[in-house]
């Protein structure tokens, strides 16, 4: 174990909640210092005898002052937590001030004049990672609540949270280790050779280790999506509905939709849920030959908004027929991960698929109405099926990788275990099969950060906010 890489003698604080206008907010303050601190700058209220300890994991009621002035700061209720049996394993003290601005931050003020030091983003979840009240990967999943777009984004950081990742990694070392065990009874004991059938069972076994691995790894791709999103860029040319596509997806009225060709210049971005996968939309000015300097500008844009995207809604005027315009559109989508949607189907639709240019796939046209509204169903079910190719992973029971730390551990594993079989085929000394072994099994263990180092972990936790 690699605990305690850091020391952490000092007593840190921070505001744990967001900063503006809320009714309350949450000062945190962890490490040995937290009760002396507390006892400096509380005054119960009344009931609570001055002076006396305050009890651990009970909310009291009373005033923060400055100790130095003897000015009161905030009415406020507090509480202490005695460690381990707080958030960092730590004594902790949470104050609930008044929201705002002004209360917390006079409050932190006071600690940090009384040597308390700013805690570092994630520091808190980091002293509890290293105080070994979670592993890595639960800790990441703390961050992911945080973060989470859709319910199932959220699901699947709750079900890592409660460490269902970490059994799956655990059951892929417990299958590792049992090997391992067998290769060194072997180097302590080499008269008790490893006959050729035992060695076909362990071969039988790896191989079955390594197809869990992989298929574990196969659902990073929907864990990738669910947790970061899909860049979405609505394409087409003007005046085909892209606007009213984007209201009508988000229920409101965001862009502004005008029966004038060439009304969005600029790009408008907006994160919408579509059956659980959080898509980043973004509308662009419409497509086509122009000679205006602005518009052109919004051409350019929205075709540099298109290359970055990672899928594309191509919005056609189904009541009419194909133009040069729209060939153009079109032509730019091959090769790509894109949805064609005939708009404006409430006129009667008289484009016919056999227009399109043969490098689109014709069986993923969606026919719309935004200006009634209508088609809202099929479009989402087409989106998510792209996305997922229908085999979704996400019922929210089973884990899915979010994160590609993860898997590119797994397949160092993988790889390690691969290395492993050659060797042991090649009846190789059992000295070199344990090596590789225990290559595999410390990749496993930097998933759950049982072998880690402090730049991985700094990597880790200053993504995260400020009191968390
Ligand atoms: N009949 C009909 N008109 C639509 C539909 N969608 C958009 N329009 C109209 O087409 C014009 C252009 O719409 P807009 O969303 O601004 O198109 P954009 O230039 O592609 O963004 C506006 O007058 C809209 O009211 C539709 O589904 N049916
Ligand atoms: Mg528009």
């Amino acid at each position: 174990m690699n605990r305690h890489l850091i020391p952490n003698e000092d007593t840190i604080a921070a505001i744990a909640t967001p900063p503006g206008n809320g009714s309350i907010a949450i000062i945190r303050i962890s490490g040995p210092k937290s009760s002396y601190i507390l006892e400096l700058i509380f005054r119960p209220g009344r009931g609570n005898v001055k002076g006396r300890a305050l009890d651990p994991h009970r909310l009291y009621h009373g005033h923060i002052f400055n100790p130095s002035t003897n000015d009161i700061a905030d009415e406020v209720l507090c509480v202490l937590m005695r460690s381990p049996n707080s958030y960092t394993g730590e004594d902790v003290v949470e104050i609930h001030s008044h929201g705002g601005h002004l209360v917390p931050k006079r409050i932190l003020e006071i600690l940090f004049g009384l040597g308390i030091r700013p805690a570092n983003p994630g520091e808190f979840s980091l002293r509890a990672f290293l105080n070994g009240k979670m592993d890595l990967t639960q800790a990441e999943a703390v961050s992911d609540i945080i973060n989470a777009r859709t319910e199932e984004g959220l699901k699947q950081a709750e079900l890592q949270l409660e460490g269902a990742l970490s059994q799956r990694i655990g059951g892929f070392k417990e299958q590792t280790l049992d090997i391992l065990a067998e290769i060194e009874a072997q180097v302590d004991f080499p008269e008790d050779e490893i006959g050729p059938i035992a060695k076909e069972g362990m071969v039988n076994r790896i191989n079955s280790l390594i197809s869990g691995i992989r298929s574990l790894m196969e659902t990073y791709e929907e864990g990738r999506i669910l947790k970061h999103g899909v860049k979405t860029a609505i394409l087409g040319k003007p005046n085909v509905g892209k606007s009213s596509l984007l209201n009508m997806l988000l229920t409101k009225e965001r862009a502004i939709v005008s029966p004038l060709p060439g009304t969005t210049r600029d790009f408008i971005e907006e994160s919408i849920d579509v059956r659980g996968i959080p898509l980043v939309l973004i509308d662009t000015a419409g497509i086509r030959k122009t000679y205006d300097e602005i518009e052109h500008e919004g051409v350019r844009l929205a075709k540099k908004k298109a290359e970055e995207a990672e899928l594309l809604l191509i919005v056609l005027d189904g009541s009419e027929a194909l133009d040069s315009d729209d060939i153009e559109v079109l032509q730019g989508a091959a090769g790509r991960r894109a949805i064609f949607i005939l708009n404006k189907s409430d006129i009667g639709i008289k484009f016919t698929p056999e227009a399109l240019p043969s490098v689109i796939h014709r069986d993923r046209i969606v026919h719309t109405s935004a200006k009634l509204g209508t088609g809202t169903e099929e479009l989402k079910d087409a989106i998510r099926g792209l996305l997922t190719s229908g085999n979704a992973h996400t019922d929210g029971s089973e884990i899915i990788l979010t994160e590609l730390r993860h898997k590119l551990a797994l397949e160092k594993a993988a790889n390690g275990l691969i290395s492993f079989l050659n060797l042991l085929k090649n009846g190789d000394s059992p000295e070199f099969l344990a090596i590789e072994l225990r290559a595999a099994l410390d990749s496993l263990g930097e998933i759950t950060g049982e072998v880690t180092t402090e730049d991985i972990l700094g990597r880790i936790f200053s993504k995260f906010c400020i009191g968390k």
